[in-house]
Parts: C-alpha cells; structure tokens; sequence
C-alpha cells in the first residue's frame, strides 16, 4: 500500500458555520473537495503522530463514501487508530461519547443534522476536539484558514475497507477498527439514568411512540428502549436510518415531525411522545395533548434531573444559549446555582463544561445535554424524561403544568424565513444594529423597549470573545424578541425571529395570541416585510 501526495487547489467556500461545514450534496461531490478539507482538519492536528481518530455520520447520502475517503487520508497522515462505526454510523453524541471514551486525539463527524439529505440535499463535515465537543472558533478559523492555501493532500492508495464487518483491518500504517455504534453509548446511558425505573414503568402499561425520523436513532432507540427497557416492539417507528431519510426533513419539530403530532393531539395519544433529528443530537419532546418547548424541556429537567442517578448529586449550573428562553435561568434561580447565556451553536458549552461550571446545557433549537458528552443528546434527553415521568409517578402533561405554576410561564416560538436572498438579510441585521441606540424608550405595538444590544459572550473560561451574536431587543412587559441569521442554511440565509413573553399566572393562553403584541413590535422594528418581500415566516416552531 502507498501513500499518494495529490496536488490540489484551494476552495473559496470552506469556512465552517455554527456547527462545521455545511454544503449541498453537488458541492462535496466536486473533485477534492472533501479531500481538501479533511486534509485541513488534520494539518490542525500537529501532535497526531500515534494517536486515535473517530469517525462516523449520520448515514446520510454520500456517507459511507466521505468515510471511506477520511479513512484513507487519516492513515496516510499518521494516525494509528482509526475507530469508524459499523456501516459508517455514528450519532453525533455517539461520536462525542467515543472520542471521550478511548482518549482519541478527536474526531470527524459527518452530518448535516436536521436538514434534509439525499443526491440534492445537504451534506456536512464537522470536527470534534479531544473532550468530544465540536471545535472550538479559533479551531475552526485555522482549519478555514488552512484551506484556503492548502497545495496538496496525502491519501493511501487502497480498496475500501469493509464498514459493515465488526473487527480491525490494517489501513497504511494504521489499523481501522470498525466498532458497534450503540455499545459504548447504552452503556454510558445505563449510569445516568435509572433504567430499572424506566422499565417498570414500561412494564406497567406505559406507551410511548419514539420516531426516529429514518435518521441515525433508529438503531439506538430500538437497542435501548425496546431491548434494555422492554417497550413494546413497535414503539420506535422509522427506525431505519436511510440514505435520504425517506425523503423527510429530518427535524424534529411540530413541522417536520407532523405524523407524532397527529398522534399526540389525536384520541389514541400514547403517554409520551418523542422524536430525534438526522444526526440523533436534537429531541422533540410531546406530552399527550400538549408540545414541550425546547426551552422548556431545560427547564424542566434542570429541575428534576436530581431524581436521576447521574445527577444524584444535583448541578453545578446550567446554561442556555442567549435565544433559548430564560426559562432556566428561573430554575437555575430556585436551585441557587449559576445560569449562563452563550451564542447559539454547542461550541460555545463546551469550555463550561469542561471546567465543571455547568452540568446542563440547552437550546431552544431543540438540543439539551449535559456533562456527559460534549455534544447535544437527543435520546438521553428522552431517557432523562423518562425517568422523571418513572420517579414523579406523574403524567407528562401535568408535570409541565405543575411547572408552570411553580415558575410561571415562558410563552415561545421561532418564526424562521428561509431561503432569503443574503444581501436582504443582511441589509435587515445592518439597519437593525443601526437603530439599536434608537430603541430604548420606544412603543411599539403596545410594548415599550427596555433594552436593546448586539450579543457579545466573554467566555468566563478562556477570556475569548465573540460578537455580534444576534440583536435582542428586551421589552419592559417582560417580553423579549431576538434577530439572528442562520449559520446552518445551505441557500441564501435564513432569518431567525426568536419571540417570547413570560406570564407569571396565565398558563393556558394560546401562543399566538399571547406572543402577537411581540410579533407586531419584531416587525415594526426590523421590517421584515420591507426588506425581505415576506410577510409570513416559512416555518414556526
Ligand atoms: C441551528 C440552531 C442551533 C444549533 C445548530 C446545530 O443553528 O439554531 O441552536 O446548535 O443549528 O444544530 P443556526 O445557526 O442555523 O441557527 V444540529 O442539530 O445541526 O447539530
Ligand atoms: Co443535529
């Protein structure tokens, strides 16, 4: 076997988003384009001689291909160990709970998460440090960097390895050890929550519905809810991760995760209802009759996590990212532990949780996770509902209202126009960071501006700031809208609207109707109308 130099020329178009590099299909389909950038990936890693790299995705199309390739450039460039899941598997919180577990040096992480796949759908590469998170900016700036003037990549010339055969195989001068994907992450869940509980609750007539969307959960969920807590054959339905997800939007939201919802809200509504996105790192939480917000759900676990065995000990704090809503913050209050506010992306957790400043983390884009992997656990979410609905004895609903009354309550939604053109989007975020001095003291549509900035978050860690996060305009009415653009989209940008308003006791308002003096203030404020030509978001969630 020999390894191959190959000249190459840099792309333009390499700079990773919120959560790595995120293109169409079509476009990693061009010639080096996904050697250039794993080869920059690893130019990263100057003390890789000898060590462990982690690799696996989400199953999307052009998966098993893009393993093949980093398996054969990680070989020809010194890695002794290459650790792939069978089948080129890997959730994104596996990945993360692997790379911890055998003290690689990281790993690649090929996903585009909730965003659909298939020969035009989205592809994505994405690389994990040492702790398993997903790198950190100044990281992800040299890797960017580093292709723009990369001039050749060295690969191993050599027939792809079998992904589907358990067992090590010798790749250049490395070995490939191609692992079970599920193991070490069931395993890693039986010490966090208590599956004895969980199981006599099953046992006891509980039913749930778990849609894995035709994503990588399936074989997760089927592994532990089904075989190791004895839930009916059948409870995790589109188990089978495909190739384009059986042409579904992978993102578990009331959306896109439409047939759950039916169920949930339906006359034969299941006890508990959840789903997972393409990558397995975001949940979607449903009580019968009744959708848990993403920001909700932190809140409610942060205050019952205790009740499971990981958490015995209780949290050292929690943190969210500045548009999840400050429903946590609320617990965080009663617990008497520290609450921070990061810029949205899980990156920006990671040195908290390194440092043991917070235990739980969450975003309002569906992610929660704790200390327990450096990235968002869509399933261990659900397990750690699960056994708070074993240990309060509680139906899912009435925990939510109990919580409600306990803290009152954070109305929310997220207005998304996708597909705008960029130079709209951006014209909207400019004018609006320039009205901002403006603001304060302002009625609009009812709600007076208390407040208005840019997001900036000193990490309290490492000292590193990073600005210009989105534009969040407080309302004296204990109201709050922010602006951001996506760093996930893959066509034009995507405008995020972020809406909420707290009520301490009235807890059963419909959303919309308590959110639309926010609504009409967001529009009043930023245009969205006049810049963009929209007058209804796309997606709400
Ligand atoms: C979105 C979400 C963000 C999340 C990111 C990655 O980013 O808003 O909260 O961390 O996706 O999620 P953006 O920049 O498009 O708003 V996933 O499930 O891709 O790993
Ligand atoms: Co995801």
């Amino acid at each position: 076997m020999t390894v191959k130099a190959v000249a190459t020329q840099p792309f333009p178009d390499q700079k990773p988003g919120t959560s790595g590099l995120r293109k169409k299909v079509p476009v990693f389909r061009q010639p080096h384009y996904v050697e250039n950038f794993v080869q920059a990936i690893v130019d990263c890693l100057p003390d890789r001689a000898g060590t462990t790299l982690v690799i696996g995705g989400d199953g999307r199309f052009l998966n098993r291909e893009v393993v093949q390739t980093t398996l054969k450039i990680a070989a020809a460039n010194g890695f002794s160990r290459l650790l792939v899941g069978r089948g080129g598997l890997l959730s994104t919180p596996a990945a993360s709970c692997v790379i911890r577990k055998s003290g690689a040096i990281g790993g690649v992480v090929l996903s585009a998460s909730h965003n659909p796949g298939g020969p035009d759908g989205d592809f994505g590469i994405k690389f994990n440090g040492r702790n398993g998170g997903p790198a950190p900016e100044p990281v992800t700036e040299a890797i960017f960097a580093r292709t723009k003037v990369i001039t050749e990549y060295r690969i191993v010339e050599a027939d792809d390895i079998d992904l589907d055969t358990l067992g090590d195989v010798r790749l250049g001068e490395a070995t490939v050890t191609v692992i079970d994907p599920v193991a070490d992450y069931a395993a890693l869940m039986e010490t966090l929550v208590d599956f004895g509980a969980i199981a006599a609750l099953f046992r006891s007539g509980f039913r749930m519905r778990f849609d894995a969307m035709s994503a990588v959960t399936g074989p997760y969920a089927v592994e532990i809810l089904e075989r190791r807590l004895g839930a009916p054959a059948g409870t995790v339905v589109n188990a089978e991760p495909l190739p384009d997800f059986g042409g579904h939007h992978p993102d578990p939201n009331p959306v896109h995760a439409a047939d759950l919802m039916a169920l949930m809200t339906g006359p034969d509504a299941p006890d508990f209802g959840a789903a997972s996105d393409g990558d397995g790192d975001r949940n979607m939480i449903v009580a019968p009759h009744l959708f848990v917000t993403p920001s909700d759900s932190l809140a409610i676990l942060a205050a019952h996590a205790h009740l499971a065995p990981g958490y015995h000990g209780g949290l050292a704090g929690v943190a969210r990212s500045m548009p999840t809503s400050r429903a946590a913050d609320r617990v965080a209050a009663r617990l008497g532990i520290p609450a921070f506010e990061t810029p949205t992306g899980w990156k920006f957790f990671g040195n908290l949780l390194d440092a043991g400043r917070i235990t739980l983390c969450g975003e309002e884009s569906a992610g929660t996770g704790s200390n327990h992997v450096r990235e968002k656990d869509g399933l261990w979410a659900v397990l750690l509902w699960l056994n708070l609905l074993a240990a309060t004895k509680t139906p899912a609903d009435q925990v939510v209202r109990d919580h409600w009354a306990t803290y009152g309550r954070d109305y929310y939604a997220r207005h998304d126009y996708e597909e705008v053109e960029s130079a709209a989007a951006e014209g909207l975020m400019r004018a609006l960071r320039e009205t901002l001095a403006g603001l304060p003291g302002r009625s609009v549509g009812g709600l007076t501006v208390e407040a208005a900035d840019d997001f900036a978050y000193t990490d309290p860690v490492d000292g590193s700031v990073t600005a210009r996060q989105g534009v969040r305009i407080l309302f004296r009415e204990d109201a709050r809208v922010v602006f951001r653009l996506s760093g996930t989209g893959t066509v034009g940008a995507t405008l995020r609207v972020y809406l909420e308003r707290f009520s301490k006791d009235r807890l059963d308002a419909p959303t919309a109707e308590m959110l639309a003096p926010v609504v009409a203030a967001a529009e009043a404020i930023a245009g969205i109308a006049q810049h963009t030509g929209r007058t209804e978001p796309s997606v709400v969630t």
